[in-house]
C-alpha cells in the first residue's frame, strides 16, 4: 500500500538536515548533538537500580553489592523509582489542572476570562449535585470551580469524576484498593512511601503508582480538560495545518509552546487584535503568524485552528528556521536549550510561569488579573522583534499538511449522530460506533498517545503503527506528540482515509472524519477515559472487554508514566516503544508486565521493535472480539 500523500521520513530527514546546518552555522547547541555526548547512558540508571533517595548512598545494585545500605534489595529500588516517576506527572498535569480551575474561579463577565461553555458547566454542576437553579452562571463557576479546587486535598471520600466510570470498574478500584482519595493525597502519599525507611515491597509500591496515577487521569488532569472546555470551548472539528512549513516568511511569527491554554487563548487573541496588526504592518511584516509547539498547540489548534508548527522534538526547530520572532512558553517539556539557542538567533525566548525559571530567557510573568496586558505586551515584543531578522539566516523547510483536528467526546458523539439521525439525548450516544465494531466493519481501535524520544527515530514509530493499524481497520484516536506527529505527516488530511483497510475508509468516508481522530493534549487523555466509559456503558460491557489497546510509542516523560498507570488501571493494556527504566527487577517487571491483568484487567507490554508492536496490538484487539463472540 502505498501512502503518498504523507511526507515521507526521508523527505523530513532532509528538512531537518537543513535546519542543522543553519544551526552549525551559528554554532549552536542541538539535541542531536547532545544526544550523542549522552551515549551511552549510565546502566544502573537505565534499568532503574540506582538509589539516592537518601544520603548514605547513592547506592547502586550489581551482584557485588545486592542490596543498598539500608538493606533495601533490587525489587524495592527498582519500585521506589518507578513510584516516584508516576508522582512526578500526577503532580505536574494536575497542577496544570489547579491553575485551570483557579482561572475559573477568578472568571467573571467584565474580567479576563469568561465562561465559553456554560452548557458543560452546569452539566458538571449536576454531576457534582451543586445548585443552579435561578443562579448567575459566574457564581456556579465560582462554586464549580471551589468543588475543584477541594479535590485537591479533601480529608474524607474519593475523586468525584470517577464515578464518571461504569460501575464495575469503580468496583475494581475499591477491592484493589487503589480508588483515588484527593489528588495531592496520592502524590504526597507517594512521596511519603519512597521515603527511606519506608515501603520497600513492590507490590505496595506497583498498587500506590496505580492509585497516584488514576488521581492524574480521573482527577486533575480531566479538570485541566473539563474547566478548559468551560473557559474557551469545547472542542469541535476544525481545519488547520501542520508541521514547520506553517511559519510564514513574510509574517511576525509567534510560537506558543507548553500546556496551559491560559496563557496561548490571550496570546492569540491578541495577535487577531486590528491594532496590533496595523502595528506589526508598520514594522515591515504582512502581518502575525501564530503557530504552537506541543500540547498548547493542540489547545489552541483544536478551538481556533491555529497551525501546528511541531511537536516536542522540533521544538528547536522553530528557532532554527531563523524566522520566529518569540517563543513564548508556560510550563512543561521546554527544553532549557531554547534559551543559549534563541541567543544564536534574533528569537525572544519568553518564559511566563514562576513553574517555569528558565536561564537566558525574558520573564514576563503571566497572572490571570494581569493576563490582557502580558499577551499585549509579548505580542508587542514579537512583533518589535520583526526588524532584527537576519535573512541570511532564514530558511523555512516547505513542509506542511492539512489536518482537521478537535475531536472532543462530544464531537465525536456529534458526528455519529449526524450519520444515524439516532439522537438519543442531547449529549449523543456510542452506539453507532460499537455497532460498527460489533459489525466487524471497524475491528476496534488504538488510543496513541505521548512523546518523542531520540530513543526511538523521532515520529517514525507513532506514524508507522499508525499506519498498519488503519490498514487494518483500525481506528486511531490521538493526543498529544503523537497527534502531532500524525498531522505533520497528513494523517489528519480527510483524505488519508483512502489508504485504510476498506471497512474504516468506508466509516471515515460516511461520518466525515479523518482516520485519526485528534482529541487534544495530553490532559485531554481523561477525554479517552471517557470516551472508553461511554462505549462500555452503551455496549453494556466492561471496559477491558473492549477492543481497545493503549499505545506511547515514543514516551519520554514522568507524566506518560502517570498516564500509563491509568490507562492501565481503567483497563485498558498499553504498549510502550520504551522501557519505564524497571528492567533492573523481574518482580516489577512482573507485575507491570502481566501481575496487573489479575489486580486490573489489563497491564503493560514493553516491546522496542516496531513490527512486533503493531503485530501484537492488533492481535490484542482481534482476541478480544474473540472473547467477545464478535
Ligand atoms: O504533555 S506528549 S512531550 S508535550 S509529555 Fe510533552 Fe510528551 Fe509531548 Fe504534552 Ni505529553
Ligand atoms: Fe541507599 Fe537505602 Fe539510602 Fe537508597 S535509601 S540511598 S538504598 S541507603
Amino acid at each position: 500500500m502505498s501512502w503518498e500523500l504523507l511526507i515521507s521520513p526521508e523527505e523530513v530527514d532532509k528538512a531537518n538536515q537543513e535546519l542543522l546546518q543553519t544551526a552549525e552555522k551559528v554554532g549552536a547547541d542541538t539535541w542531536q548533538q547532545r544526544v550523542a555526548n549522552q551515549t551511552p547512558h549510565c546502566g544502573f540508571g537505565e534499568s532503574g537500580t540506582c538509589c539516592r533517595i537518601c544520603s548514605m548512598g547513592p547506592c547502586r545494585i550489581s551482584k557485588k553489592a545486592p542490596r543498598g545500605i539500608c538493606g533495601c534489595d533490587i525489587h524495592g529500588i527498582v519500585a521506589r523509582n518507578y513510584l516516584r516517576f508516576t508522582a512526578g506527572g500526577s503532580a505536574t498535569h494536575s497542577d496544570h489542572g489547579r491553575s485551570i480551575a483557579h482561572t475559573l474561579y477568578n472568571a467573571s463577565p467584565d474580567g479576563n476570562y469568561k465562561v465559553t461553555d456554560s452548557e458543560k458547566l452546569l452539566r458538571i454542576a449536576k454531576e457534582w449535585g451543586i445548585e443552579t437553579e435561578n443562579k448567575d452562571i459566574y457564581d456556579v463557576a465560582h462554586e464549580v470551580a471551589l468543588v475543584g479546587l477541594n479535590e485537591y486535598g479533601k480529608p474524607f471520600g474519593n475523586l468525584l469524576f470517577t464515578q464518571r466510570a461504569p460501575k464495575a470498574r469503580q468496583a475494581i478500584w475499591e477491592s484493589q484498593d487503589i480508588l483515588p482519595r484527593a489528588i495531592d493525597r496520592e502524590v504526597s502519599q507517594a512521596m511519603h512511601m519512597t521515603h527511606m525507611g519506608c515501603s520497600s515491597d513492590p507490590e505496595a509500591l506497583v498498587r500506590q503508582s496505580l492509585r497516584a496515577g488514576l488521581s492524574d487521569g480521573w482527577g486533575g488532569s480531566m479538570m485541566g480538560t473539563e474547566f478548559s472546555d468551560i473557559l474557551f470551548g469545547t472542542p469541535r472539528p476544525i481545519d488547520t495545518e501542520a508541521n514547520i512549513g506553517v511559519l510564514e516568511e513574510d509574517m511576525v511569527n509567534i510560537i506558543v509552546h507548553g500546556h496551559d491554554p491560559s496563557l496561548s487563548e490571550m496570546i492569540v487573541f491578541y495577535a487577531n487584535d486590528p491594532e496590533m496588526i496595523a502595528y506589526a504592518k508598520e514594522q515591515g511584516a504582512k502581518g502575525i503568524n501564530i503557530a504552537g509547539v506541543c500540547c498548547t498547540s493542540n489547545e489552541v489548534a483544536m478551538r481556533h485552528g491555529i497551525p501546528m508548527a511541531g511537536n516536542f522534538l522540533a521544538q528547536e526547530n522553530v528557532v532554527l528556521t531563523g524566522a520566529c520572532e518569540a517563543i513564548v512558553v508556560d510550563v512543561q517539556c521546554i527544553f532549557p536549550a531554547l534559551g543559549p539557542l534563541s541567543k544564536c538567533f534574533h528569537t525572544k525566548f519568553i518564559t511566563t510561569s514562576p513553574i517555569a525559571r528558565i536561564p537566558d530567557s525574558d520573564f514576563i510573568e503571566f497572572k490571570e488579573d494581569t493576563a490582557a496586558e502580558n499577551a499585549k505586551a509579548i505580542v508587542k515584543m514579537a512583533i518589535e522583534n520583526f526588524k532584527n531578522r537576519k535573512p541570511e539566516l532564514v530558511h523555512i523547510p516547505k513542509q506542511k499538511s492539512k489536518a482537521t483536528v478537535g475531536y472532543s467526546v462530544e464531537a465525536i458523539k456529534k458526528c455519529l449522530d449526524g450519520v444515524t439521525n439516532s439522537h438519543v439525548d442531547e449529549l449523543g450516544t456510542m452506539k453507532p460506533l460499537v455497532d460498527a465494531v460489533k459489525s466487524g466493519v471497524i475491528r476496534g481501535a488504538v488510543a496513541m498517545v505521548g512523546c518523542n524520544n531520540p530513543k526511538v527515530r523521532q515520529d517514525v514509530y507513532h506514524i508507522e503503527l499508525m499506519k498498519k493499524l488503519l490498514e487494518n481497520d483500525i481506528l486511531v484516536v490521538v493526543t498529544g506528540c503523537s497527534a502531532q506527529a500524525a498531522a505533520k505527516v497528513g494523517l489528519m488530511d480527510k483524505e488519508a482515509a483512502k489508504y485504510c483497510g476498506e471497512g474504516l475508509k468506508r466509516v471515515c468516508r460516511l461520518v466525515g472524519i479523518p482516520p485519526v481522530l485528534h482529541m487534544g493534549s495530553c490532559v485531554d487523555i481523561s477525554r479517552m477515559m471517557v470516551l472508553a466509559s461511554d462505549i462500555a456503558k452503551d455496549w453494556g460491557i466492561e471496559i477491558s472487554e473492549i477492543p481497545l489497546v493503549g499505545c506511547a510509542p515514543e514516551w519520554m516523560s514522568e507524566k506518560a508514566v502517570s498516564i500509563g498507570n491509568y490507562v492501565v488501571a481503567t483497563g485498558i493494556d498499553t504498549f510502550l516503544g520504551v522501557d519505564p527504566y524497571t528492567k533492573g527487577s523481574e518482580q516489577v517487571k512482573g507485575f507491570l508486565q502481566s501481575g496487573l491483568k489479575r489486580w486490573v484487567g489489563a497491564n503493560f507490554i514493553v516491546n522496542q521493535d516496531l513490527d512486533m508492536l503493531s503485530t501484537m496490538m492488533i492481535e490484542h484487539i482481534e482476541e478480544k472480539r474473540e472473547a467477545l463472540g464478535i
